[in-house]
């Protein structure tokens, strides 16, 4: 077994199956598929030795070390079988074009040189060549056939970010996953391997950025000692194709240096933050750029001032636009002296601003129009500012979703509004064509999610939640991968390529998410976690300072029916929607079920398109979810001969904590929604486990993510 060069932290066989080694594992193959790779990567020849290079080369040898038990040599000369990576400034004569392939994409052909059979990867940056390197390794892992290759892909989306909202005390908002990987305290003199294995996780699925701290950001992490810790992890990201972005407090000029306003239009606090940017660009010259959440849940912003947001978005562009800077200006507002319904905000807030921002500015909006819901209807303002670039924001960890502990895969949420046809510019408006800018011809374009990832030592707080990590970066990359096929090389990667494994695992993922959603917020529920921590259920909830903050607010049940009517006759947030949108929300009849209390507010007696009335198929929604998870144990179980023995212990207590804590969630949540509606359950369904007092008592001070 080669690989002296190895680092030890993550050589392949060094160490028991406990989820470090993320989808990057270069187990030992079987002998065909270990052949075929030894075939196909007798040497490396390589366009030199800097450092993106370096790391592509180490990685092959020490993935084909893994997967084949040969390492592969660094060879100056062609031979049969070799992988070769080239530039066009490398080696002129390239048998493929890099046209179009931008500064990040690649090829990958199977071709003939000097007479000798190879694999090419071609690229026009080093960049490039590192994500082909990656993508010829995925195809290695999940035993897909080398040979006849004739691969181009190149990111249709600019901007491929986390965002970490990790506090520089090392707590992480929303994290389940353990404390924040930043070592803020230690930095910037000790840089910690964990810092490069980062790196390397989000290039092999195309990641480009990451905002390192919180959006509820401190001031501090502006001061010159800061700047300091967040170059140093610049400088571990750089070779790897990864630039830095830090959210920004509102009010820092004033906290910082005095300033008596924070007022986006005084010359002084522009000026301020022209200062700024130029000092953090001298420590960064690479620096991306700011991300602000203003004038929401208690931010400061520019509203304070009386100045719009674009008012303060375009005075923050200005000072990053000299060293190519941009800023990220959230969408993710709601007010306390507003009392129209919280998801119109958004939209009410920066239609009106659609033209006004400056072009190094791009307005990032939340899926949906609340908050991270188990399932939304894609947000009104995609398709509704044809002038502002708009980014994505998907939140990765599961605030919502059942935390660490639930297997619910989010890639058919992803996918579920990304697909989603806005109508913005007729049929096929997709929410994908306006975030990639094809559909208004923009050049700016980014999509964020909001990472899972802290100190534990699979980093994200479960095996299976590795996979939401995995999918939000394939489909950052490429919005027209199907959840289907990324949960499939996912599994083929992560545990091993045999279908025996792979197809249940594939299809235990795929229903998992709508799992959740049952026994959780069916037919479009949305919001009635309990206070604060959002852990478990609390549709009771009904005594928040803020009325928005309290799930009756989103339910609206009583004695006669359930959901929030958002039609003309209540909220209208259906009109924020393209005609051809609104007019199918219009009806309870054209709305999709999965949708149906988001939007109407209906009679316990209404009758789904399953026959039942609203209240039986409540319950038995309810049911599915959790006989779904049932399933998944089972499931789970016959896989124990395929799975190593850390992570299938590791799933199936998690299943089972799942398992529990649906059966947990069905029934708080049809003893309160039986307190209002006074009906019986239908022939088949239990009653709840305890009375509705029980589970109003339960509380949870501990919870972790919540500050
Ligand atoms: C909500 C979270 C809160 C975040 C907020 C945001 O509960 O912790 O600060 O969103 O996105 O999902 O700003």
């Amino acid at each position: 077994m080669a690989g002296t060069s190895l680092s030890p932290v993550m050589a392949p066989t060094a160490q028991a199956e406990d989820g470090y080694d993320l989808w990057l594992r270069y187990a030992q193959a079987d002998a065909p598929r270990s052949a075929a790779i030894s075939a196909h990567a007798t040497a490396i020849v390589a366009p030199g030795t800097g450092p993106t290079l370096t790391i592509a080369t180490q990685e092959l040898q020490r993935a084909i070390a893994g997967m084949s038990g040969t390492t592969p040599a660094l060879s100056a000369t062609f031979q049969q079988g070799a992988l070769l990576l080239a530039t066009p400034a490398s080696t002129p004569a390239l048998p493929v074009t890099t046209d179009g392939l931008g500064s990040e994409g690649y090829a990958i052909r199977s071709t003939m040189i000097d007479g000798k059979a190879v694999t090419l990867i071609a690229a026009n940056s080093d960049v490039g060549l590192l994500q082909g390197t990656y993508n010829w390794l995925r195809l290695a892992q999940s035993g897909e056939s080398l040979d006849n290759l004739d691969i181009r892909s190149a990111p249709k989306i600019g901007l491929r970010l986390l965002n970490h909202w990790d506090n520089l005390n090392g707590t992480v908002e929303r994290g389940y996953a353990g404390q924040s990987i930043w070592d803020w305290w230690r930095l910037p003199d000790w840089k910690g391997p964990r810092y490069a294995d980062y790196a390397r996780a989000n290039a092999s699925i195309g990641i480009n950025g990451t905002v390192l701290n919180n959006v509820n950001a401190k001031a501090d992490s502006l001061t010159a000692s800061y700047i300091a810790k967040a170059a140093a992890l610049a400088d571990v990201f750089r070779p790897y194709g990864i630039k830095v972005y830090l959210s920004v407090k509102w009010t820092a000029p004033m906290e910082l240096d005095g300033l008596k306003t924070a007022d986006p239009l005084d010359p002084q606090v522009a000026a301020w933050w022209k200062a700024k940017a130029d000092e953090i660009y001298k420590a960064i010259p690479d620096f991306g750029g700011f991300l602000v959440k203003a004038n929401s849940e208690g931010q400061p912003g520019p509203q304070d001032y009386n100045r719009t947001h674009a008012d303060g978005a375009n005075m923050l562009a200005a000072a990053v636009k000299p060293h190519n800077g941009i800023v990220m200006w959230r969408a993710f507002v709601y007010a306390h002296d507003n009392p129209d319904d919280r998801a119109k905000q958004a939209y009410t807030d920066f239609k009106p601003l659609d033209g006004k921002f400056a072009d190094n500015v791009i307005v990032q909006v939340k899926n949906g129009a609340i908050d991270f819901q188990p399932r939304e209807p894609f947000h009104p303002l995609f398709g509704a500012m044809p002038k502002t670039p708009l980014m994505m924001e998907f939140q990765i960890t599961k605030e919502y979703l059942g935390q660490s502990t639930h297997l619910t895969y989010l890639g058919p949420l992803f996918e579920e509004t990304l697909d989603a046809d806005t109508y913005a510019r007729g049929k096929g408006s997709t929410v994908s064509k306006v975030i990639d800018g094809s559909l208004e011809g923009h050049k700016l374009t980014g999509i964020a999610g909001v990472a899972n990832i802290g100190m534990d030592r699979d980093w994200s707080g479960s095996i299976f939640n590795q996979a939401d990590w995995y999918a939000f970066g394939r489909l950052a990359w490429d919005t027209s991968l199907s959840a289907d096929s990324i949960a499939k090389e996912w599994a083929e990667m992560t545990f091993s390529p045999d279908p025996k494994l792979v197809q249940p695992v594939v299809k235990m993922m795929m229903g998992s998410r709508e799992a959740a959603v049952d026994y959780m917020t069916p037919l479009g529920l949305a919001h009635v976690m309990d206070t604060g921590h959002h852990y478990g259920p609390g549709p009771w909830v009904s005594d928040l300072a803020r009325p928005e903050w309290n799930p009756v607010y989103y339910h609206k049940a009583d004695a006669n029916g359930i959901g929030f009517d958002r039609t003309k006759s209540g909220s209208d947030a259906v009109g924020q929607y393209a005609p051809p949108v609104a007019k199918l929300l219009a009806s309870a009849k054209t709305t999709p079920e999965n949708e149906l209390l988001w939007f109407h507010h209906l009679p316990w007696d209404y009758r789904l398109k399953s026959g039942d009335t609203l209240w039986d198929g409540l319950i038995h929604h309810y049911d599915g979810g959790v006989r779904y998870v049932t399933d998944m144990q089972t499931t789970w179980a016959s896989l124990k001969p395929y799975v190593d023995a850390e992570r299938f212990a590791e799933t199936e207590a998690f299943l089972t904590i799942q398992h529990r804590e649906a059966l947990w969630w069905r029934d708080a949540s049809i003893a309160y929604f039986q307190s209002v509606s006074k009906r019986p359950l239908p022939a088949g369904s239990a009653a709840p486990a305890h009375d509705l007092d029980w589970y109003k008592a339960l509380k949870f001070p501990y919870a972790p993510g919540h500050n």
